[in-house]
């Protein structure tokens, strides 16, 4: 896979991607990801990205030029299977949208600042709009930090068996159940017996009704997706 991302502050993508799984990734040649700076594409003298917007009002407005600019550069080398605009007006994003992008091979995403970029690239061309949750951040940079991490450990051969992608929360619907490790007696606070009674299939009846009864105290509205799925 190759994500090509655009920002007018790349500095802010140079952490994310650096370590652990997302680094594995990138050495294993699984997948490349590429920051792409859109003052680079400016044709402004200044070198300007952004102009206050038609009509009035506070907040400015990313241009249209430097973005489109810089999508067909990029889209002469590559395909895009998604131009993705991380927006808080999109679309949730959730684990199955994951998936989704976790098959495709080229995704661009556009990280959008002030009061956003010119409605006529959304209009023309962008693919889809992902917001990652209702709240504003001041830029779309983390977000495309979330939706890279969230996808990139979906590709087969990024994750070992360690940290396999299939025993997350919401992979199955349900909540992860809690999980402890050494020692057995932490001051005092004891890990459940049924996990050190070496019985397997009394440890997954009751890490399976630990999930449940989880998800039903904290997301009620997904054991009803849940229960819909397994009827
Ligand atoms: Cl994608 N961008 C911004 N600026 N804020 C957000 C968001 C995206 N998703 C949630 N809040």
């Amino acid at each position: 896979m190759r994500i090509d991302i655009l920002t007018i502050l790349p500095r802010l993508l140079d952490g994310p991607f650096a370590d652990s799984i997302m680094q594995r990734a990138q050495t294993k040649g699984i997948c490349k990801i590429e920051i792409h700076n859109i003052r680079d594409f400016s044709a402004d003298k200044h070198k300007s990205v952004d102009d206050y917007q038609f009509g009035g009002g506070a907040g400015m407005v990313m241009l249209a030029q430097p973005i489109v600019d810089a999508i067909q550069a990029l889209s002469e080398q590559t395909i895009y299977d998604e131009i993705i605009y991380l927006t808080p007006d999109g679309e949730t994003l959730n684990q199955s949208i994951c998936n989704q992008f976790s098959l495709k091979q080229n995704l661009l995403l556009i990280c959008g600042h002030y009061k956003g970029i010119d409605q006529r690239v959304r209009d023309h061309y962008i693919t889809r709009e992902i917001s990652i949750g209702d709240y504003v951040l001041s830029g779309g940079e983390l977000a495309a930090a979330v939706l890279v991490d969230a996808v990139v450990r979906l590709i087969p051969g990024v994750m070992n068996d360690e940290t396999s992608a299939l025993t997350d929360s919401f992979q199955d619907a349900l909540l992860a159940p809690p999980v402890y490790t050494r020692p057995a007696d932490f001051n005092g606070y004891k890990v459940p017996e049924v996990l050190t009674s070496g019985n397997f299939k009394a440890i997954e009846d009751w890490r399976m009704n630990e999930a449940i009864q989880k998800t039903a105290t904290r997301r009620p509205d997904l054991l009803e997706q849940y229960n819909k799925l397994t009827e």
